[in-house]
């Protein structure tokens, strides 16, 4: 079974232009955001796939604003914040940026099923590509460390910078349906999926090779799989696999060019038994997936079912809509639409909000309380937002030293409420 631990959203979600590769991001730039309806939409996904039977968690969102980033880049005292936004309006955005809502991000992780030791390994990712994420690492593993306490798991430390990491994004764990319909505990292979070995022409990748094969060293895998993505797609704008493929134990979902031509084949050759929905250009071409994030659709398992959470900007595709018909006559899974809008202009669909920990029963009762939802922490969540979050956030906000009371404020009162 998998535990998908979210990434609650911070009272500062806005929308600063700063995904590297990222079209969404890149589109919205400075428009205006909506903390509030951004929480509650990742919420309302939280409480469906927990109400569905998956065993959801949640990670926090860091403090905000980033004073120490800011020191270190040169901005202190009393002015800080307006002087960073009138020399270095990029910090100043990367001090308030609540990206650590994608926790595909957050991690990689290994099953305790395919590592030496038998137990569960975490490494979260440095993500070193873009200066508003690279300040993740320290409160996630923190927080790592917190909820997987227990000698059943690992979290190592993020790798150095020098090997940008941008986590399970870019990692797929795929086993056989029949061994799932069984109940066995599959062998399943791990597929790390990083840039191609070739010149970048548009967007450069943001996972290296060398960081992708110093996990599956640390995690102790015994059956990893290294795999390149193709430049077409993250010239496309796939900055993480995940927004052109996703898998979920004995099923992948990919565009048909979402890897390097032969990468598939040595897919297919690890897992000869799994299903493998390969979406042709004919039918959606690269462009619109990428558009639509029909790739970045949250899957899950519960009793032997396929549950697809899709993001409802899908139904205005036709190649999209396609694609999910090939999914559903595949596995006959069923397909559950969404609206996580707030999110999505941010280049974070369904996949993005969720780390998938694949854990034993016994692993999941060791993971610290805390970090695990019903409902009854949900409905806390949800008044949490409305207490603390604003309807709207402009640019301005972001030098308003009584919004940075504000944020404190909820801050505090989150931790006080998960007891942290
Ligand atoms: O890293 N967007 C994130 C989106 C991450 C999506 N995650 C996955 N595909 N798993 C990123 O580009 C935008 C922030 C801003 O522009 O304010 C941002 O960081």
């Amino acid at each position: 079974m998998e535990l998908h631990l979210d990434g609650l959203v911070g009272p500062t979600h806005f929308y600063g232009g700063l995904g590297y590769g990222n079209l969404a991001s890149a589109q919205n730039a400075d428009a205006v955001s909506s903390p509030r309806n951004a929480a509650l939409q990742g919420l309302a996904k939280m409480r469906w796939v927990h109400q569905a039977g998956v065993p959801q968690g949640l990670l926090p969102p860091r403090p905000r604003p980033d004073w120490d980033l800011l020191k270190r880049c040169g901005f202190i005292g009393s002015d800080a914040l307006s002087a960073a936004r009138e020399h270095a309006p990029n910090i100043l955005k990367a001090a308030w940026s609540t990206s650590s809502m994608w926790t595909a991000n957050a991690a990689t992780v290994t099953a305790s099923a395919e590592t030496s030791d038998e137990r569960v390994h975490l490494t979260p990712a440095n993500l070193s590509s873009t200066l508003h994420r690279s300040t993740e690492a320290a409160h996630t593993t923190e927080m790592l460390r917190l909820a997987c306490a227990s000698d059943r798991f690992v979290v190592h430390d993020a790798l150095p910078a020098a090997l940008p990491d941008e986590g399970a994004a870019n990692h797929m764990r795929l086993g056989s349906r029949r061994a799932e319909a069984a109940n066995a505990d599959p062998t399943a292979t791990n597929i790390y999926v990083h840039g191609p070995n070739v010149e970048a022409t548009r967007f450069r990748s943001r996972q290296s090779p060398e960081a992708s094969k110093a996990i599956a060293r640390l995690h102790g895998d015994h059956s990893p799989l290294f795999v390149a993505q193709s430049q077409q797609a993250i010239d496309a704008g796939a900055f993480h696999n995940d927004v052109v493929a996703v898998s979920t134990d004995g099923v992948l979902f990919c565009h048909e060019l979402a890897f390097e031509p032969g990468e598939l084949d040595r897919i297919r050759a690890a897992q000869p038994e799994a299903t493998i929905v390969e979406i042709a250009s004919a039918t959606l071409s690269l462009d619109e997936a990428v558009a639509s994030y029909v790739f970045n659709s949250e899957l899950i398992t519960t009793d032997g079912e396929l549950l697809a959470v899709v993001e409802k900007r899908v139904e205005k595709s036709t190649g999209s809509m396609q694609a999910l018909d090939q999914l559903v006559a595949a596995t006959g899974g069923k397909v559950e639409m969404f609206d996580l809008a707030q999110s999505m202009a941010n280049g974070g669909g369904p996949a993005c909000l969720r780390l998938r920990v694949p854990v034993t029963a016994d692993e999941l009762a060791a993971v610290d309380s805390r970090f695990v939802l019903d409902d009854a922490a949900i409905d806390r969540l949800e008044n949490w937002v409305a207490d603390h979050f604003r309807d709207e956030l402009h640019a301005d906000d972001l030098t308003n030293p009584d919004f940075a009371a504000e944020v404190a404020n909820a801050d505090q009162a989150l931790r006080s409420l998960l007891e942290l």
